[in-house]
């Protein structure tokens, strides 16, 4: 097909006008159009490039969001090696480094530039001619994964650069702490584990199979150095830091030219103390020497540079005192024992409480009322026992257990199996029904604008509601008697609540906070059920023959239907015009993850046959071939793969192993 020029110019142009936009907005921090002008833009190139598909060029910015899997993870050599630094912790250390810097440059003036140290995850980007054509983690050093489409999501890393350079640059891909908040509070409602900090959920994010994963989770990247590299233009480590905010990185805005080590310890003592302003992690500083002659010259041990030191912040950790113990029941009924301390100044912030997670947490570090404990933030953020000063103890301390009984509502509390969580039975406990009503107006379930914790506990109180059901039934005289309930809010909340009855079916089995049922198995089973009613009908046995639905979900969604309460409860709901049924069967868009990639099986599988394998693929959406060709996507290789494997690698199409095929299949 023939392209018109006054189309080519206009892609082109588009291009350049979202690049210049994405740079204002992620790396500068300074937009100048709205989003919705952002998005009138981008929807313009997509519909031009998706009637002239040759348009598309591979660092136009529709590329970024990899809606599907591109490769696994396969292993990429550094050119230079990642090397690691060395530490310093206290400022004698320091003063060390110094000298023997000092020593090997001969007399030569020597400066340093200190810069903050992100607590994230080193990265290599490589860009051949301006282009960014691989990404990787750091590995070893020698060797990381391939991440180059995860990467690609991430906006402030540029596909191309303003120059047509080539060259490795490094940098850190971090989870800015509210983005970790954030994916935490999702998390939680989805019954997901967590993650213990931002670090952990930026790798866990980077190192995902599915870019679409890593395109939601909100990473950002500061950059802060070259490995291999074509041309310098630059002579000090200041002007590469320079060079790369003109190339359109985003670069740490706080480094400083520091002319010695006196001035680089002033300068890491500012930020010991202000690194809790940050939006997101620093565990300490990194010094460099500002010459980059003066750094070639000195060279690297096999380990690390001798002309670099990374300075750690000692680990922010406070000493204070267990007042109490008290116990949170939350809506599956799961007791949290929680500390309450004397308040104490923690890595910025009054800390009064602390986490006790379950029993054996306890037990394992002997934990007492009226103990001495050091606490520290888990990420900078969560509040945590880290240790008891046993030799603070006076003999007054009182051993802590949670309880027989539920501390709401009396109900028997049990432990099961090798769980170590402890429940309440109680099928109306207070706190459950509260917890369980904040959840099913939550965003990801409901979505009732409006309903927070503290109306919904004087809903509670004032016996206006006892259930779910009992919110369809709220008057408006009900909501006035409530403490600063406006007429105008009043109404709003109504409105919400009615709008909520026409949410589509899997948002209300959601909302119902089925154990392990969260916001994916309830979309699965509102596709395959079609309706409460049918939902309610199913037994243990149809329910595990839903793919990536287990034994644990099917045991759980029959028993809470076995329930005649949790019945009542649906038929009110209904009773109430809350709609029960799929309107239309929803494309599950997880589901058709493998739409349009081609797979051609070969040679045995261990873990399942090449039917069942086939079988999987199709219901994602992929297809499989049974010839190999320039359409192919992947080839599976199990034992003794034939001629096929040979014509696979002549065509260049990337092979998988059986476990590379598993990732693909497994969400
Ligand atoms: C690691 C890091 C470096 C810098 C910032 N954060 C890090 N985590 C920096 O140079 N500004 S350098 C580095 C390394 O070389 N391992």
């Amino acid at each position: 097909m023939t392209i018109p020029d006054h189309i080519r110019n206009r892609a082109e142009q588009l291009r350049e006008q979202i690049n210049h936009h994405n740079h204002l907005y992620y790396v500068l921090d300074k937009p100048e159009i709205t989003d919705s002008q952002f998005d009138a833009l981008m929807q313009e190139l997509i519909s031009i490039e998706q009637k002239y598909p040759n348009l598309v060029t591979p660092d136009s910015p529709t590329q970024r969001v990899g809606g599907r899997p591109r490769e696994g993870l396969s292993t990429v050599k550094h050119r230079v090696p990642m090397l690691s630094l060395g530490n310093a912790f206290q400022e004698p250390e320091l003063k060390d480094f110094d000298s023997r810097v000092k020593a090997s440059a001969q007399d030569e003036k020597i400066s340093y530039v200190a810069e903050l140290k992100i607590d994230g995850l080193a990265v290599s980007l490589l860009y051949e001619n301006g282009l960014f054509v691989q990404g990787a983690t750091r590995g070893d050093g020698e060797t990381g994964e391939d991440i180059t489409s995860n990467l690609k999501t991430i906006p402030s890393i540029p596909l191309r650069l303003k120059n047509d350079v080539t060259m490795e640059v490094r940098g850190e891909v971090y989870m800015p702490k509210s983005a970790f908040v954030q994916l935490n509070t999702y998390r939680k409602e989805n019954d997901k584990p967590l993650f213990a900090n931002p670090r952990n959920a930026a790798a866990g994010s980077l190192r995902q199979l599915d870019p679409a994963v890593t395109a939601s989770r909100n990473l950002q990247i500061f950059t802060y150095g070259a490995g291999y590299s074509e041309i310098g233009s630059y002579k000090t480590h200041y002007q590469l830091l320079e060079y790369l905010a003109d190339q359109g990185f985003r670069v740490n805005p706080h480094y400083q030219l520091c002319v010695d080590i006196g001035e680089v310890i002033s300068y890491c003592k500012i930020w010991e103390e202000k690194r809790h302003q940050l939006e997101y992690t620093i565990d300490g500083m990194v010094i460099k020497i500002n010459s980059l002659l003066q750094q070639s010259n000195l060279g690297s041990t096999f380990k690390s540079p001798r002309w670099a030191i990374a300075f750690k912040f000692p680990p922010e950790e406070a000493v204070t005192q267990i007042k109490d113990i008290i116990v949170r029941v939350g809506r599956t009924g799961v007791l949290t024992p929680t500390a309450i301390l004397e308040p104490v100044l923690l890595a910025g912030t009054t800390v009064s409480r602390a986490t006790l997670h379950n029993e054996d947490f306890i037990e394992t570090k002997d934990i007492r009322i009226g103990d001495t404990v050091i606490v520290h933030k888990a990420g900078d953020i969560i509040p945590e026992v880290v240790q008891v000063k046993k030799d603070r103890r006076t003999g007054n301390e009182n051993t802590f257990q949670i309880p027989d009984e539920c501390p709401e509502c009396g109900a028997t509390v049990l432990r099961q199996g090798e769980e170590a969580a402890a429940r309440c039975t109680g099928a109306t406990c207070p706190a459950q029904v509260r917890e369980g009503l904040i959840h099913f107006v939550s965003r990801s379930a409901m979505d009732i604008v409006g309903l927070g914790p503290a109306i919904i506990n004087q809903l509670i109180d004032s016996d206006l509601v006892n259930d779910a059901a009992d919110l369809y039934q709220l008057q408006k005289e009900d909501l006035l008697a409530l403490e600063r309930m406006g007429e105008k809010s009043a109404q709003n909340l109504l409105e919400a609540i009615d709008k909520s009855r026409s949410n589509p079916l899997y948002r209300l089995i959601f909302g119902l906070g089925i154990r392990h049922v969260g916001e994916r198995a309830a979309k699965l089973l509102a596709d395959e059920f079609g309706s409460i009613d049918s939902l309610i009908l199913a037994s243990e046995a149809e329910l595990i023959e839903i793919s990536e639905i287990g034994p644990a979900i099917a045991e759980s969604v029959v028993t809470f239907f076995d329930q005649e309460q949790n019945r009542g409860l649906v038929k009110r709901l209904q009773q109430a015009g809350v709609n029960t049924e799929s309107q239309q069967t929803e494309v599950n868009k997880g589901e058709q993850r493998l739409q349009g990639i081609t797979f051609v099986l070969t040679g045995t599988l261990k873990g399942l046959t090449r039917q069942e394998a086939k079988e999987k693929i199709e219901s994602l959406g992929g297809k499989v071939s049974s010839s190999v060709s320039s359409s192919t996507a992947y080839l599976v290789a199990g034992d003794k793969p034939g001629s096929k494997y040979q014509k696979a690698n002549e065509l260049g199409v990337t092979i998988l192993d059986e476990d590379g095929l598993n990732k693909f299949l497994e969400v």
